[in-house]
C-alpha cells in the first residue's frame, strides 16, 4: 500500500497499544453491516447508495471518536498553544476518501466493500462537494488544515457553516446560468452539531456610556444571533491527531422570539423573524450591489469573527488560562480581510467583558493576531461606509473608531505633520473604514503568499504602511497537500512514486527531489507514460458521459481551471487556440500535435464580461469540435461546476498546466503546484509562484513567457500601452481579434464586442494583445519538446521531483515557526533545512 507506516492504524502511532486497534477486513466488515442495520433497520442488500454512503461515513466517524477525545485531552494537559484560523472559505472537497486515506484505513475499507460486493470509488462520489468556499483561499485554508493535522499540530479552522455554496454552475447554450448549490440537501454527515457551545452575537442597537470613575460601554437595544457551532473533524495522516474545523451556524430561538418585541406574540411572525436571521449564514458572499447585501456581507463577518472568539475565550477560560498568558496560548490568523474584525472584537471581550485597560488589551490583541493578504486587486481590499458599519456594529465602530486614533497618533509621532500620509494611512478616512489597514495596525504580522507578490505588498500596495513597521512583513509562499492532491488523486502515480523511491515522500516531500535521478531511466518514464494516459482515460470517459465530446487521449491535454476572471487572461488561450485553428483551416496538413484544451471555472453572478468569456469558450468549442475539416486535431471543452472533486480528476490527466495571468496580478497561484505535483509542464507568465517554480525546476523544464511584473508595472506608470500597434503589426493575431466581432462565430452577432473593445478600444488593461505573440511562440516551443517524448517525461519527471518544497506541510512549518511561535522541534523541516530549501 501507499505511503504506510507500519503499525499506525487507525489510531496512529502516538497512542498506546496501536497493533491491538488495527481493524481488521472481517471486523470492518462486520461493523458496517451492524451500522447499516443500525441506521436504517434494514439490509445492506436493500438500502440505496446513499444509505450505503451515510452508513460508511457514520462508521469511520465512530472510528475517530477516541483520537479525536484523546487529541483534545493531549492539547488540555500539555497546554501546547493552539493556533486558530478564521477563514470566510474553506474548501475542502470529499472528505470520505481523505479521512480513509488519512486513517490508514483505504486499504481495509476498499477489500472489506469488496467483499460485500461493493466498489468504495462509488461510494466516494455519492458525497457532495460541500459548498463552504469559492477559489484559491478558501483551498488554501483546507490544505493547511490537513498539513495541521498531519504534522501532529495543534491548529484549527473556524468558518462558517453555509446552507448553500456560491452556487451550483450548469451551462445553457453555451452560458453560465447559476442555481443554488444545495450541498446540504442530503445532510452531512461529517460533522456534529454542538448546541451546548452555542453563543449569543450582537447587531444593531446602541451604546450608551456610563462615566462612573471608569468609563463603560453599555450595548443596548441589540437583535441577538444564536450562533451554533457544528465541528468537524480534520484528521491527520496516520498519526492519531484529529483537530477540528469549528463551523458556525446563525439560528434563532424561537422559544425566546416570540415574547421579543420584534417578533410580537405572534408565531408566523416569529417563524418570519427566524428566517431573517437563519439568512447570515444562508449563502457564502451574497450580492453585495445594494445596501442590505452589503449589510448582510458584514453581518457575516462580524457573526463568524464574534462567534468564534467568544467560543476561544471561554475554552480558554475553562482550561484556567490566564488573559496575560493569551498570546502565549493562542495565535488567531485572519485569512483575508474578511475575518479581521477579530481585532476589534477581541479588543471589545477584553475591554468591556474583562476590564482590561486599552494598552493590556490592546498589546495582548496585536501578539494574538496575524494577517496573509491573498490580493492586490483594488477592488478586493475591503472598505465599508463608515455610516452602515456604525449602523450595524455599534460597539465595535467605537472601538475602531479608537484603534484609528490610536493608530495615527502613533503615525504622527513618526511623521508629525505629514497629513497626507496619515490620511493615506489611516484606517477610517473619507468615511470609510479600511480592513486592510485595520489588519495591519492590529496584528504582528502581515504576509503575502508568495515572494514577488509580498515584495509588491511592501515596495507598492503597502509600501508606507512597510516603511513605517518593517518587521511585520514577510512572505509565506504557499503550498498544497501532497496528501489529497497526488496521494489521493493520483493514487497511480502515488504508486509509481512509492515503487521508486520509498514512502517518505507522503510525510517528507521534500524526498520527492530523490525522483531527479529517475527521469532519464526509460523504465520510469514508460510508467510515468502509462499512468498519464490511464488518467486521460478516466477524464475522458466523464467527459464523454457527462458532455457527450470524444477526447483523444493520444492528444495533449491542455487545462485552465480557475476562477474566470480578466487578469487570469482565459481569452489569451481563447485567441491562441482561434490561430491554430486559422493555421489549420489554412493548411489542414499542417504537422501539429493533436491538443485537447480544457476549461473549468465559475464567473462572478454580477462580473458580465467574465460570464461572457464563457460563452466565448463555449462558442469556440462548438465550432472546433464541429469542423470535420481539421481532422480532430483540436477539441475544446468547457468542464461544468468547476470543483475540487473536477480538478482531482482533471489534474492528473493533464500534460500541460496554462498560469499565464497579467504578471503582478496573482497573488500565487496553488493550481499551478498541484499540477507540477502531478507531472504537467507549466506555460506560464513571470508572476506569483509561477516563479519559484521556474527557480525549482529550472529553466529548462517550465516554458515562460510575456512581459514580467516591472515591465506591466513600467507600463502602467506610463499611462499603458497602445494595443492598436500591436494588433496592425501581427496578420495572425488581428484576423483573431477581428473574428471576435466579425461574424466568425454563427449567430453571435456582438455578443463578443466587450472583449473586442476592451482589447483595442479600452487599452487593453491586460495586456492580452501584447503578450501574444510570445504566448504563441511559448507554445510552439511546448509542441516541440513534447514531440521528443523522453525530453518531455524528463520535464514531467523533473517538475514532480521538485515540487516538494511546495507542500502546504513546509508552507505551514514556516508560519508555525515565523509567526505562530510555536515549538520548532515539532516541526518536519528543521531551521538549518529551511535555510538550504
Ligand atoms: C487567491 N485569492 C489568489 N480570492 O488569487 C491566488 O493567487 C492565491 O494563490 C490564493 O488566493 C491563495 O493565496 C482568492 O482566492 C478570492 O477568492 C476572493 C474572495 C473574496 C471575493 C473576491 C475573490
Amino acid at each position: 500500500p501507499i505511503g504506510v507506516k507500519p503499525g499506525t492504524g487507525v489510531f496512529g502511532a502516538a497512542q498506546a497499544g496501536t497493533a491491538d486497534s488495527e481493524i481488521t477486513v472481517e471486523q470492518f466488515k462486520q461493523d458496517y453491516r451492524n451500522k447499516v442495520e443500525r441506521m436504517y433497520g434494514d439490509g445492506l442488500e436493500r438500502v440505496s447508495d446513499l444509505d450505503k454512503y451515510n452508513a460508511l461515513v457514520s462508521l469511520v466517524r465512530d472510528y475517530l471518536a477516541e483520537p479525536w477525545l484523546n487529541t483534545k485531552e493531549k492539547y488540555r494537559r500539555t497546554g501546547s498553544k493552539q493556533v486558530y484560523y478564521f477563514s470566510i472559505e474553506f474548501l475542502l472537497g470529499r472528505l470520505l476518501g481523505s479521512n480513509l486515506y488519512n486513517l490508514g484505513l483505504n486499504e481495509v475499507c476498499q477489500q472489506a466493500l469488496g467483499e460485500l460486493g461493493m466498489d468504495l470509488r462509488t461510494l466516494r462520489q455519492v458525497e457532495e462537494d460541500p459548498g463552504l468556499g469559492n477559489g484559491g483561499l478558501g483551498r488554501l485554508a483546507a490544505c493547511y488544515l490537513d498539513s495541521m493535522a498531519s504534522l501532529g499540530l495543534p491548529g484549527h479552522g473556524m468558518g462558517m457553516r453555509y446552507r448553500y455554496g456560491l452556487f451550483e454552475q450548469r451551462i445553457v447554450d453555451g452560458y453560465q446560468r447559476e442555481y443554488a448549490d444545495d450541498w446540504l440537501m442530503d445532510g452531512f454527515y461529517w460533522d456534529v452539531r454542538k448546541p451546548a457551545e452555542a453563543v449569543e452575537v450582537r447587531f444593531g442597537g446602541n451604546v450608551r456610556i456610563k462615566s462612573n470613575g471608569k468609563t463603560q460601554y453599555i450595548h443596548e437595544g441589540y437583535e441577538t444571533v444564536l450562533a451554533v457551532p457544528y465541528d468537524v473533524p480534520v484528521v491527520g495522516y496516520r498519526n492519531g491527531t484529529i483537530n477540528t474545523l469549528r463551523l458556525w451556524s446563525a439560528e434563532a430561538r424561537l422559544s425566546e422570539v416570540v415574547c421579543a418585541p420584534q417578533g410580537g406574540s405572534d408565531c408566523q411572525k416569529a417563524v418570519e423573524y427566524s428566517q431573517t436571521v437563519e439568512e447570515l449564514s444562508n449563502i457564502l458572499y451574497p450580492d453585495d450591489s445594494t445596501y442590505e447585501g452589503k449589510a448582510l456581507r458584514l453581518k457575516q463577518q462580524y457573526f463568524l469573527v464574534s462567534a468564534g472568539l467568544q467560543s476561544i475565550i471561554r475554552n480558554y477560560r475553562e482550561n484556567n488560562g490566564h488573559l496575560r498568558e493569551f498570546p502565549h496560548k493562542i495565535a488567531i490568523h485572519i485569512n483575508d480581510t474578511h475575518p479581521v474584525l477579530c481585532i476589534p472584537e477581541l479588543l471589545r471581550i477584553l475591554l468591556d467583558e474583562e476590564q482590561l485597560t486599552w494598552e493590556e488589551a490592546w498589546n495582548i490583541t496585536v501578539q494574538t493576531m496575524s494577517y496573509t493578504n491573498h490580493t492586490i486587486l483594488p477592488e478586493a481590499l475591503e472598505t465599508w461606509p463608515e455610516d452602515l458599519f456604525r449602523t450595524v456594529l455599534p460597539r465595535i465602530y467605537l472601538i475602531v473608531r479608537d484603534i484609528n486614533e490610536y493608530y495615527c497618533r502613533s503615525l504622527w509621532e513618526t511623521y508629525p505633520g505629514d497629513w497626507d500620509r496619515i490620511s493615506r494611512m489611516a484606517i477610517i478616512s473619507y468615511n470609510r473604514i479600511h480592513m486592510a489597514h485595520l489588519a495591519i495596525a492590529g496584528c504582528h504580522s502581515v504576509n503575502g503568499v508568495a515572494e514577488l507578490h509580498t515584495d509588491i505588498l511592501k515596495n507598492k500596495i503597502m509600501k508606507e504602511f512597510c516603511d513605517f513597521s518593517p518587521a511585520k512583513f514577510n512572505n509565506k509562499t504557499n503550498g498544497v497537500t501532497q496528501r489529497r492532491w497526488v496521494s489521493l488523486c493520483n493514487p497511480a502515480l502515488a504508486q509509481l512514486i512509492t515503487d521508486t523511491i520509498g514512502p517518505r515522500w507522503v510525510e517528507h516531500p521534500q524526498e520527492l527531489a530523490q525522483l531527479e535521478r529517475h527521469g532519464a531511466d526509460t523504465a520510469f518514464q514508460h510508467h510515468l507514460l502509462r499512468v498519464k494516459l490511464q488518467n486521460k482515460v478516466a477524464l475522458a470517459k466523464y467527459v464523454k458521459e457527462k458532455h457527450g465530446i470524444t477526447l483523444d487521449v493520444n492528444s495533449i491535454f491542455d487545462s485552465q481551471i480557475k476562477r474566470i476572471h480578466a487578469y487570469k487572461r482565459q481569452t489569451l488561450n481563447v485567441l491562441h487556440i482561434m490561430a491554430l485553428y486559422n493555421r489549420l483551416k489554412e493548411n489542414p496538413l499542417l504537422d501539429i500535435e493533436p491538443h485537447t484544451f480544457i476549461f473549468g471555472g465559475k464567473a462572478a453572478v454580477n462580473y458580465h464580461i467574465a460570464k461572457n468569456t464563457i460563452k466565448l469558450i463555449n462558442s469556440l468549442a462548438d465550432l472546433v469540435n464541429n469542423d470535420k475539416s481539421i481532422r480532430d486535431k483540436i477539441k475544446v471543452v468547457f468542464l461544468e461546476n468547476y470543483n475540487v472533486s473536477l480538478a482531482e480528476l482533471i489534474i492528473p490527466a493533464t500534460d500541460v498546466s496554462e498560469q499565464i495571468p497579467t504578471a503582478s496580478y496573482e497573488a500565487s497561484g496553488t493550481g499551478n503546484m498541484k499540477f507540477m505535483m502531478n507531472g504537467a509542464v507549466t506555460i506560464g507568465t513571470l508572476d506569483g509562484a509561477n516563479i519559484e517554480i521556474k527557480q525549482a525546476v529550472g529553466e529548462d523544464n517550465i516554458i515562460v513567457f510575456g512581459l514580467t511584473a516591472e515591465e506591466v508595472l513600467a507600463y502602467y506608470r506610463g499611462g499603458g500601452y497602445n494595443p492598436w500597434e500591436v494588433y496592425q503589426g501581427n496578420e495572425r493575431l488581428k484576423q483573431v481579434v477581428d473574428q471576435l466581432i466579425n461574424g466568425f462565430f454563427p449567430g453571435a452577432g456582438d455578443l463578443f464586442r466587450g472583449h473586442f473593445d476592451s482589447l483595442l478600444y479600452q487599452g487593453d488593461h491586460f495586456f492580452v494583445l501584447k503578450d501574444f505573440a510570445s504566448y504563441e511562440a511559448a507554445h510552439r516551443v511546448l509542441d516541440e519538446r513534447y514531440k521528443d517524448r523522453p525530453t518531455w517525461l524528463k520535464m514531467c519527471s523533473a517538475n514532480i521531483a521538485h515540487s516538494g518544497r511546495f507542500s502546504s506541510d513546509r508552507t505551514f512549518a514556516e508560519y508555525a515557526t515565523d509567526i505562530w511561535h510555536i515549538r520548532p522541534d515539532t516541526l518536519p523541516f528543521s531551521a538549518s533545512e529551511k535555510q538550504t530549501r
